[in-house]
């Protein structure tokens, strides 16, 4: 009978200690969620919302991944779209060439095993998976030369796995593309 007090006051104090925390969470969780919602509008991120797939042991012989539709195409509307296939240990193309200021859609898959794709100072950053078609969307801003390491160890010559984006300028991009219907670093 005589404790009752003393826990009575215990009580409250692990009432307010367990409020004070819920609001440190509480206060988390809307953080978390305002970072979500401001890259998602402002940096365009947002969780795949929709899966492609492709057959990867016939990506060589037929469809949008055979060799002579990989590289850069340009469309209709002025963008353009990079196709590229990774493999044990390339990308193919190895020199990706794209404009400056155009909108760039990557569509890129795996032959084998999962790699990674990097563009550094940029924010690509992704798997490419067998089976999986992933895509990205960006403009590069001026002409520059980027990195394209394979970032998801992927087998014994891992290390040994990159290719290059050139971003030229948009003028030499159109004169070089008006006669050739897929372009890469080498023509
Ligand atoms: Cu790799």
């Amino acid at each position: 009978m005589s404790q009752a007090p003393h826990s009575h006051e215990s009580a409250d104090v692990a009432a307010r200690v367990e409020r004070r925390w819920a609001i440190v969470v509480i206060g988390l969780m809307c953080l978390l969620i305002a970072m979500v919602i401001f890259t998602g509008l402002h940096w365009a991120m947002m969780p795949p919302s929709r899966v492609e797939t492709v057959d990867p042991l016939s990506l060589h012989i037929s469809g949008e991944f055979v060799e002579s539709n990989l590289g850069t195409a340009t469309e209709s509307d002025g963008s353009v779209t990079v196709r590229i296939v990774a493999q044990q240990y390339s990308f193919t193309p190895q020199c990706i060439l794209v404009p400056a200021n155009t909108p760039v859609t990557f569509r890129a898959t795996s032959a084998d095993v999962v790699h990674g794709f990097l563009i550094t100072h940029t924010n690509i950053n992704s798997m490419l998976e067998p089976g999986d078609i992933s895509t990205f969307r960006t403009t590069f801003e001026q002409p520059d030369d980027h990195l394209m390491p394979c970032h998801e160890f992927c087998g014994v010559g891992h290390e040994g796995m990159w290719a290059h984006v050139k971003v030229i300028d948009h003028d030499a991009y159109t004169r070089m593309a008006a006669n050739t219907r897929r372009l890469s670093c080498v023509q």
